[in-house]
């Protein structure tokens, strides 16, 4: 069986995306049983969520886990809720800065994550990493691709999917004085006990 793990390039300034550094990092010590798929998806609307679909078509994944980078969080979020708006306060990579925009006009109003977050976090706590649930992922590129993923899933009993959100790692020019930072190592420890709760 095959686990796909997601992450993002940089973007706001940024020569590094904490989500990838540690999706990388994941994949360079993985042992697990279970093949373990990567993919990098671009910050932009447009593009982010069909490189998802591409990704899960390539490797036909029984779980998928999206990660992203939340400058300014304190540790590890569980999001549990997908909704149905892109609403940029910054432009994409691309230039793009939908406002109070649906992603789906159609479609629900939000989707919950089917990852077992629960289970994810009492593990993460035991592990002593700091995490906690979220009841919201923005409403910028990481909730759009976790509403496309959660969408796409929606008619599926047999993949499970949902996101998560990494504070920036040391040295990132957003992590100024105050500003928690996650190493690389530990976040991808994270995303190990994440995948271990499946
Ligand atoms: N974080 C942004 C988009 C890409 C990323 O890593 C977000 O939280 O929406």
């Amino acid at each position: 069986m095959t686990l796909l793990v997601t992450g993002f390039e940089p973007f706001a300034g940024e020569s590094v995306n904490a989500s990838w550094l540690a999706v990388e990092r994941l994949a360079r010590g993985w042992d697990g049983d279970e093949t373990l798929a990567t993919a990098l998806l671009p910050v932009e609307f447009a593009r982010c969520g069909p490189a998802l679909l591409d990704a899960i078509d390539g490797c036909d994944p029984r779980a998928i886990v999206c990660v992203g980078e939340a400058g300014r969080a304190d540790g590890i979020r569980l999001e549990r809720v997908a909704i149905n708006l892109d609403d940029a306060r910054i432009p994409d990579n691309a230039g793009a800065r939908p406002v109070d925009e649906p992603i789906d006009p159609g479609g629900p109003a939000a989707y919950f994550s089917t990852l077992p977050l629960r289970a994810a976090l009492d593990a993460l706590q035991s592990a002593g990493i700091p995490a906690r649930m979220s009841e919201s992922a923005g409403t910028f590129a990481c909730n759009h691709v976790f509403y496309e993923l959660m969408a796409a899933l929606a008619m599926r009993t047999d993949v499970v999917g949902g996101f998560v959100h990494v504070p920036y790692a040391p040295g990132q020019r957003g992590a100024v004085a105050g500003v928690p930072t996650l190493t690389t190592d530990v976040a991808a420890q994270a995303l190990r006990i994440v995948l271990g709760a499946l």
